[in-house]
């Protein structure tokens, strides 16, 4: 009875650790505002990244800063979570003459994140918008990570968005089952320390 309670106690404790222990990661592309992102063209930016050891990503959003659409017109801005395998490094720009739908699908394993439609016009309708990816789209981005240390993020503007710079931010913890086992191991040899000098 003791004894599990005890258990109980080291877990509790490294479920604790794990939020304690987010290491956190911001990227921004070069230009940082994707030279407002023009209608002619989609872009692809490659993210190197190792993860630290032990350790998995547990959330990641991306920022647009004060972004507005050049116009009233119709618009549309497709972003999209790349596996960066074969990109060139950095940002890479190609021309879509403002059509195609998205284009990010050209690239390797592009996986759709968000598509904004319509997008207020005009710089006193700039605003700040964060995507926050989901469970899904970690899972995916871990597994682009760990089989070259790189991924990429696609974007496709059909038409010109204005804005003050793209950020994205990683935060990564400790892989769950790896800490859960070490307070298991931490506590069963604690248990097995006390059992012996019992003897
Ligand atoms: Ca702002
Ligand atoms: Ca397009
Ligand atoms: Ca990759
Ligand atoms: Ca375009």
């Amino acid at each position: 009875m003791k004894r599990s309670i005890v258990l109980a106690c080291m877990v509790a404790v490294g479920v604790i650790t794990v939020s304690a222990n987010a290491d956190v990661y911001t990227f921004q592309p070069d230009p940082a505002n994707l030279d407002n992102l023009e209608h002619s063209k989609y872009y692809a930016w490659k993210i190197d990244f190792s993860l630290p050891s032990g350790e998995t990503i547990d959330s990641a959003s991306l920022f647009f800063d004060d972004i507005y659409n050049w116009n009233d017109d119709d618009n549309v801005l497709y972003v999209s979570l790349l596996d960066g395998n074969w990109l060139w490094d950095g940002l890479s720009t190609f021309s879509d003459d403002q059509g195609g739908g998205d284009n990010t699908f050209d690239f390797g394993g592009a996986v759709s994140l968000v598509k904004y439609e319509n997008l207020p016009g005009g710089y006193d309708n700039r605003q700040d918008i964060t995507y926050i990816f989901d469970s899904s789209e970690i899972g995916t981005l871990n597994t682009y990570v760990l089989y070259d240390d790189n991924f990429g993020i696609g974007f496709d503007p059909d038409c010109h968005f204005n804005n003050d710079g793209v950020t994205l931010t990683i935060a990564t913890v400790p892989v769950p089952g790896a800490v859960l086992l070490g307070s298991i191991g931490v506590s069963f040899s604690g248990w097995l320390l006390r059992k012996r000098r019992m003897l």
